[in-house]
């Protein structure tokens, strides 16, 4: 396997997937974003990088992996800190992490929901 630096684990609906590639993108970096099949199989590569949950969303900087994709993005902001994802004032990075609060409770159920109907009725 040729070594990339900037290497996402993705699936393309993933809301989560898109957090980052959202980030990543504001950032103007460069990236490969490698699709894992959910339902055939995963890779050896997600599953050796993810032990833990064996999910996507991993970001592989230099081959290191990092997974959560609310954690995915402050490393982006973090390592790469122009433009900035928050806004300046304390209170306009609170009402962000309202949101980015409000996907990870809400938005995860509907996701696991969809996932076992397609496992239970079309695999
Ligand atoms: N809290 C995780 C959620 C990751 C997640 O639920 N990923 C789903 C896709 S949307 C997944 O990989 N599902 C496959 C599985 O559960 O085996 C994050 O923010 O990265």
């Amino acid at each position: 396997m040729s070594k990339v630096e900037l290497l996402l684990l993705d699936f393309w609906v993933s809301p989560f997937c898109m957090r980052v590639k959202i980030a990543l993108n504001e950032k103007g970096l460069q990236y490969e974003a490698r699709p894992e099949d959910l339902f055939g199989g995963k890779s050896e590569l997600l599953l050796n990088s993810n032990p833990i949950y064996k999910k996507v969303h991993v970001f592989l900087h230099d081959m290191k992996p990092l997974y959560e994709s609310t954690i995915i993005v402050s490393y982006i902001d973090e390592t790469w800190s122009s433009p900035p994802l928050l806004l300046p004032c304390s209170y306009g990075q609170a009402q962000a992490r309202f949101w980015d609060d409000y996907i990870d409770r809400k938005v995860v159920y509907i996701y696991e929901d969809l996932f076992d109907y397609i496992s239970l009725n079309f695999i």
